[in-house]
């Protein structure tokens, strides 16, 4: 792990919570996520499932973490079961967690080899009447392969079907979605590992440069600030590549007087951070190109005062969808009979702002959070509005990441990136 360890307070914190949530008598299990092949022994780097991460810390292949609150003996309330390693495992396979480590990272005391699972599992299951399954219920989730979660539940829902059934998916919403103050600061820490990146590239983009150069300069300063890397696959558009929401492709050459759209963020400890700015390629905005700017900044400044507790996602949207009308209607893009005449369900202003302003962010960069519920103190949201004009070659988004307070105004975790058009149009001319 290149990230410093995180103090398993949170962790014992998250536990705590989790099991405060479960009913009598029952055992939660989690797994982490498999390391999924490519071909020959080829492998994809290994992801951690977030659910076995925020319960315990663990950031390590075929492990399981299993919480029983109710349990007739203290030692078997948390149960960590990891890989077994030793000193020759280790040799071959680099450093895997010993229990001791494995206590330092979790705070967990009893830990088993993986091998011992089924025996202990059975034990557990002589004595609990409800099995908490952990199934994924995310808003935006489409799973083509079966989790090593999905085949665990598959194969323990068979093997002891007298048991009840409870789903760990709508606990975990709900707590994953409120931070800690000690996950606030890991999600400022990737903020500001993307703060580096970014300002880096203001003195690297001029006319001419490719999309890839760009990506790269993004990867060096994020890696060597001991991040993985990027916490979501970068979106580096050039010109209209800014109007394809999803362009990932990267591969073409920024051209003098376009604008560049990046949505590109560092993930820092598996917490996201979610950053979109636009700049032009030669240093210097046109007066249109500013124009449209200022609007799409000042709809970012008034939907980050709605963020506060209370408010439900969906009205949220409407108010948006309210003040971005209003400045199309300033930009000239639209005109007053489109908004009078404008179907409800898809208002005149998603011609040119099509997606959603705000998501939850967190340890997923699409994070936890049941969206009909009002929101809470300590929420992070990002706050996204953008302005895609395809007949003018250019798309604009301005995104950052806020903290819902219980009294006043969202805190900005990305207050210190540049975001004013004069002020980026000075730095990219120092
Ligand atoms: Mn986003």
């Amino acid at each position: 792990m290149k990230y410093h360890q995180i103090n398993s307070a949170l962790f014992v914190k998250n536990r705590k919570k989790f099991m405060a949530e479960m009913k009598p008598n029952s055992v939660a299990v989690f797994n982490s996520n498999d390391i999924y092949p490519i071909s020959a022994d080829s492998t994809l780097p290994f992801a951690q499932h977030r659910d076995i991460f925020y319960l315990s810390g663990v950031d390590q292949e075929e492990s399981v973490l299993l919480l029983f609150p109710d349990a007739p003996y203290e030692h078997q309330r948390e149960i960590l079961f990891l890989r077994e390693t030793n000193d020759h495992i280790a040799v071959w396979e680099g450093e895997k967690l010993t229990k001791e480590r494995a206590f330092q990272v979790s705070g967990i005391r009893t830990v088993y080899w993986l091998q011992d699972f089924h025996k202990v599992l059975n034990e557990m299951m002589t004595y609990a009447d409800t099995m908490y399954i952990n199934t994924n219920e995310h808003y935006r989730a489409t799973v083509e392969t079966e989790t090593r979660e999905a085949r665990f539940v598959k194969w323990w829902k068979e093997r002891y079907p007298a048991h009840n059934v409870a789903k760990s998916n709508p606990i975990l919403q709900r707590l994953r979605s409120v931070k800690e103050s000690e996950e606030i600061d890991l999600i400022q820490h990737a903020c500001d590992i993307t703060e580096k990146g970014f300002r880096r590239l203001l003195g690297f983009v001029k006319p001419n440069v490719t999309e890839y150069e760009v990506e790269a300069e993004l990867a060096h300063e994020f890696i060597r600030n001991r991040s993985k890397g990027f916490a979501y696959t970068p979106i580096i558009a050039s010109g209209n590549n800014a109007n394809v929401l999803h362009y990932i492709e990267n591969n073409q050459q920024c051209k003098e007087g376009d604008l560049l759209l990046l949505d590109v963020a560092a993930e820092y400890a598996n917490y996201s951070s979610d950053m979109t700015r636009t700049i032009p390629v030669s240093g210097r905005f046109t007066d249109r190109q500013k124009a449209v700017y200022n609007a799409v900044l000042r709809v970012k400044n008034e939907a980050t005062k709605m963020l506060t507790p209370g408010t439900l996602w969906k009205q949220y949207h409407v108010e948006v969808g309210k003040i971005m009308t209003s400045e199309l209607l300033g930009l000239g893009l639209l005109d007053k009979a489109d908004v009078q005449n404008e179907n409800p369900e898809w208002p005149a202003y998603k011609k040119y702002f099509m997606h959603g302003t705000s998501h939850h962010m967190g340890l997923d960069t699409h994070d936890y959070g049941l969206l009909h519920e009002p929101m809470k103190a300590n929420m992070v949201f990002t706050v996204e509005p953008g302005i895609y004009i395809p007949a003018e070659k250019f798309g604009i988004r301005l995104e950052d990441n806020v903290v819902v307070q219980e009294k006043g105004e969202p805190f900005n975790l990305m207050r210190n990136i540049p975001v004013e058009a004069d002020e980026i149009e000075t730095l990219m001319n120092e």
